[in-house]
């Protein structure tokens, strides 16, 4: 089995689609192991995405994580971390495939609805970053 962090983003939150990802979520067979609703600050935002600290859109990114509350996810698949990329969708909905979550769900490249770890390396910095152990169940 294998782990990967997951977010319902503050726009996908704000307008009601938590429940309706929730259900794409379990269809798709991942069990969630962690789950929670926070508000992040600008901070907070940032440390999540050090890697993106040089780009020209963190700024955006992280006013835009801050904004409101998301759902933090921890979820499990045999290949979790690539079966969660895959049902997400690409980075920018207008070019992620027909059917995904950021497809269905987003509505440009900087409210894309949806976060997934990228690798084992990010999806243990991103678990430990947002969950206790004690809160994995
Ligand atoms: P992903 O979320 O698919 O892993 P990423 O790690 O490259 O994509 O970027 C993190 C987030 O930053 C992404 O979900 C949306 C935002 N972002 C990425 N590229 C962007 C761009 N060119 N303009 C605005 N926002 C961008
Ligand atoms: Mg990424």
């Amino acid at each position: 089995m294998e782990q990967t962090f997951a977010v319902i983003k503050p726009d996908a939150f704000a307008a009601g689609l938590a429940g309706q990802i929730l259900a794409r979520i379990y269809e798709a067979g991942f069990s969630v192991v962690g789950l929670k609703k926070i508000w992040l600050s600008e901070a907070q935002a940032g440390g999540f995405y050090h890697e993106h600290q040089d780009k020209p859109f963190f700024a955006d990114l992280t006013g835009f994580m801050s904004s409101g509350p998301c759902l933090v996810m921890v979820l499990e698949a045999p290949k979790a971390i690539l079966q969660w990329r895959e049902l997400m969708g690409a980075t920018d909905p207008a070019a992620a495939a027909a059917g995904t979550l950021r497809r269905d769900f987003g509505t440009f490249i900087g409210r894309n609805a949806v976060h997934g770890s990228d690798a084992v390396e990010t999806a243990a910095f991103e678990i430990n970053y947002f969950f206790a152990g004690l809160e994995l169940l």
